[in-house]
């Protein structure tokens, strides 16, 4: 199989890729997508290649970690030493990696988000963000969500994708395993504006708050309801999948917070989950809160601090936020 960084670079060097990835991180992107396609090879080989879904530990965040998810954390940071990616904050690290003495970006990446799917031959995916380095590795980090210059993720299921922004649109290049290129597939991606789908682990449904458990209640009344037509429900529980379906025929995704106890704010990560996605579905002309106010708004004051979270198709996410403005619960 030929070697993704020099393919990947011929791609990004083919036209419209080429003025879609800044120049000074065409380098750290192509390592990237190196250190992914060598995942995805991993992840196709499942139990061929050792027990990787088996539980090795807890991080700081009490998340079950898998071997996988320290595989990969290992083979992201490596690849990108010597890059411009100098400060590196990852889910699977307590603290900020320093790569390199110098640099000029930080990148906050979930190395390996939906691990428990592992097993199960479910797609799971790699989730980052990109910011301008600052003047000391958690300042790069601990700051307003909106300062990132770039996001993306990679996908592994049956195709190995990665769909990035930097601000321009959102883009996805496809994974070609017989030759290891990525190779742009879609130069601006946007979400469908009208959507019958929505995304929410219903087992948590005593768990919400009001203003949630009324806006469910709603879509489940179907063509009786409120909203006078039937709706489809899709839960994965790896929030890659559920992203690059939204992406891909409109949809909206609700993980909020609830009533349990390390849940007030949900499960899901603002720094390196929902602010990148965030980045990702609102280049793509979705939207993305935590029930009612802008993701992008939200400074991230700790790396692993959570957020509720809800996506998807623009006019649906507003949708959720009236729910909100006529109740007067709080608003995780
Ligand atoms: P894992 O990485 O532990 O599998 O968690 C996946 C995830 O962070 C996100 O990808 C899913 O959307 C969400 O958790 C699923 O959460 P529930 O298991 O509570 O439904």
């Amino acid at each position: 199989m030929a070697n993704s960084d020099t393919t990947f670079a011929q791609s990004v060097q083919s036209g419209i890729a080429a003025a879609l990835i800044p120049a000074p991180l065409h380098d750290a992107v192509t390592r990237l997508c190196s250190a992914a396609a060598s995942l995805a090879r991993l992840i196709a080989l499942g139990e061929i290649a050792g027990d990787h879904g088996s539980e090795v530990g807890t991080n700081l965040g009490g998340d079950g970690q898998k071997a996988l998810d320290v595989i990969a954390d290992e083979l992201f940071a490596n690849a990108l030493r010597g890059s411009a990616v100098c400060h590196y904050a990852s889910e699977e690290q307590d603290g900020v990696i320093c790569l390199a003495e110098q640099g000029s970006y930080g990148i906050a990446i979930d190395p390996l988000d939906g691990s428990s799917n592992i097993g199960v031959n479910i797609s799971v995916g790699t989730i980052f963000a990109l910011f301008p380095v600052a003047e000391t590795p958690e300042a790069t980090f601990l700051r307003q969500s909106d300062q990132m210059v770039g996001a993306g993720y990679f996908i592994y299921g049956p195709q190995c994708c990665l769909v990035i922004s930097f601000g321009a649109g959102t883009q996805k290049y496809t994974l070609d395993p017989t030759t290891g290129q990525f190779v742009l597939t879609a130069a601006r991606l946007t979400i469908p504006a009208q959507t019958s789908e929505f995304a929410i682990n219903t087992s948590n449904y005593h768990q919400w708050h009001r203003p949630i458990r009324r806006f469910i209640d709603d879509l489940m009344q179907g063509k009786n309801g409120p909203r006078g037509r039937a709706f489809n429900m899709r839960w994965v529980a790896s929030l890659v999948a559920e992203t690059h379906r939204i992406l891909t025929r409109g949809g909206v995704f609700l993980y909020p917070g609830d009533i349990r106890p390390g849940y007030e704010m949900g499960r899901l990560r603002l720094l390196y989950e929902c602010a990148p996605i965030a980045f990702l579905v609102t280049q793509a002309g979705g939207n993305a809160t935590d029930g009612r106010d802008p993701i992008l708004a939200q400074p991230a004051t700790s790396l692993h601090q959570r957020t509720p979270f809800v996506f998807g198709s623009f006019d649906k996410v507003a949708r959720v936020a009236t729910y909100y403005d006529t109740d007067d619960r709080p608003k995780a």
